[in-house]
C-alpha cells in the first residue's frame, strides 16, 4: 500500500503502468533507456594487434586493462593490445559497432581476432576468464584452487552492482538524498566489506596465497571504495577494514596494476590518464599531459 505522504518525493504514489521519464534528473539519466540497441550506425575503429578492447578506466574496465598488462608483464606479446576509448557520457556505447561487440551495451568489450570467425567477448568477469585460459595464466590449475578463484570472480560480478548501482547511486547520482535506499546499500556495502575482511584476516590473496583474477576482479571496485570513491571513505567508515587495506595495498604497488589503472582513464591527474593504448611506448609519451602539450596529437 502507498502511503503518499511518506513518500519520496513527497506524494509520489508508483502509476499502475511504469512510463519512462527520460529526464528524471538523476547523474545518468541522459544515457540511461529501458530499451537495448544502437541509436547511430558506426564502426568501432581496429588497429593492429589482434585484441581490441574498447573500453574506459571505470572499476568493470581496468579489470581487463590490468589483466592485460598483467600478460604482458609475464611475457606474453600475444596478449599486446589496442585499447579505444568509449566515452560511456556521450553515448559511444550505443553505435552498430559497439553493440555489434556487446549486445549489452556496456564497457568493457573485447574483440578477438586472432579466431575466424573473431570471438566477441563481454562481460568483465567473462573477459578476465577468456583471456586467463588464453594464456593459462593467473588461474590456478588445481580444481580446488580455481574453484577458490571462480567462487571470487563470481562473487564480485554479482556483488559489485549493489555497491555501484545501489549505493554510488543514491549517495552520488540520485537527484536528491533518499534515506531508505542510501541506509540499505550502506549496510550491503558495508556488509560485503566485513565479508573481505574477515576472509583477508588469514589469507594473503583471495584465492589463498596466489594472485589470480579473482584479486583483478575485485580490486577495482573495493580498493576504490577503500579509496573514497563517491567520497564516501569517511561515511562507510572504512578505516575500520585494517585486513582490506594491506591487500589493496599489495595490489595497488604492483607495476601492471599500476600501468592497467592509467588506460583509457580520463579521471585524476592528466599525467595518470592514458586515454588510447596501442603500444607499451604509449605510457612514455600519450599520456594526456604531454597530449595536450602537444595541442591534442598523439605519437
Ligand atoms: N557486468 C558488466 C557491467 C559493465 C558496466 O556496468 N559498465 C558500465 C561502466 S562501469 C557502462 O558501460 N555503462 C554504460 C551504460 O550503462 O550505458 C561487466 O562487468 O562488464
Amino acid at each position: 500500500m502507498s502511503d503518499a505522504e511518506n513518500n519520496q518525493p513527497s506524494g509520489y504514489v508508483p502509476p499502475k503502468i511504469w512510463c519512462w521519464d527520460a529526464d528524471n534528473g538523476g547523474g545518468w539519466s541522459g544515457i540511461n533507456r529501458p530499451i537495448s540497441g544502437a541509436t547511430e550506425e558506426k564502426d568501432l575503429p581496429v588497429g593492429d594487434h589482434p585484441l581490441q578492447l574498447y573500453s574506459l578506466g571505470t572499476p568493470n574496465g581496468v579489470k581487463v586493462t590490468i589483466m592485460l598488462e598483467e600478460l604482458l608483464a609475464l611475457g606474453h606479446v600475444g596478449a599486446e593490445y589496442d585499447a579505444w576509448l568509449i566515452n560511456i557520457g556521450k553515448g559511444d556505447q550505443f553505435t552498430s559497432g559497439f553493440v555489434a561487440a556487446n549486445p549489452n551495451s556496456k564497457i568493457p568489450a573485447l574483440m578477438d581476432y586472432s579466431s575466424d570467425p573473431a570471438t566477441r567477448v563481454f562481460e568483465s568477469g567473462s573477459i578476465l576468464f577468456y583471456l586467463a585460459e588464453k594464456f593459462g595464466e593467473l588461474f590456478p590449475s588445481e580444481h580446488y584452487r580455481r574453484t577458490a578463484t571462480m567462487n571470487w570472480l563470481m562473487w564480485q560480478m554479482g556483488s559489485a552492482p549493489f555497491v555501484g548501482g545501489g549505493f554510488g547511486h543514491f549517495y552520488a547520482y540520485a537527484p536528491f538524498k533518499m534515506e531508505y535506499p542510501i541506509d540499505r546499500y550502506a549496510m550491503e556495502t558495508k556488509r560485503q566489506l566485513h565479508v573481505l575482511e574477515t576472509h583477508f584476516a588469514d589469507r594473503e590473496y583471495l584465492a589463498g596465497d596466489t594472485y589470480t583474477i579473482a584479486d583483478i576482479a575485485v580490486w577495482p571496485w573495493y580498493g576504490a571504495i577503500m579509496n573514497n570513491a563517491y567520497e564516501a571513505a569517511e561515511f562507510l567508515s572504512v578505516n575500520e577494514y585494517k585486513n582490506i587495506r594491506r591487500w589493496v595495498n599489495l595490489i595497488g604497488d604492483r607495476p601492471a596494476v599500476k600501468r592497467g589503472s592509467m588506460v583509457n582513464s580520463t579521471r585524476g591527474p592528466l599525467d595518470s590518464q592514458l586515454h588510447e593504448r596501442h603500444s607499451a611506448e604509449n605510457f612514455l609519451h600519450n599520456t594526456q599531459d604531454q597530449v595536450e602539450s602537444r595541442g591534442g596529437k598523439r605519437k
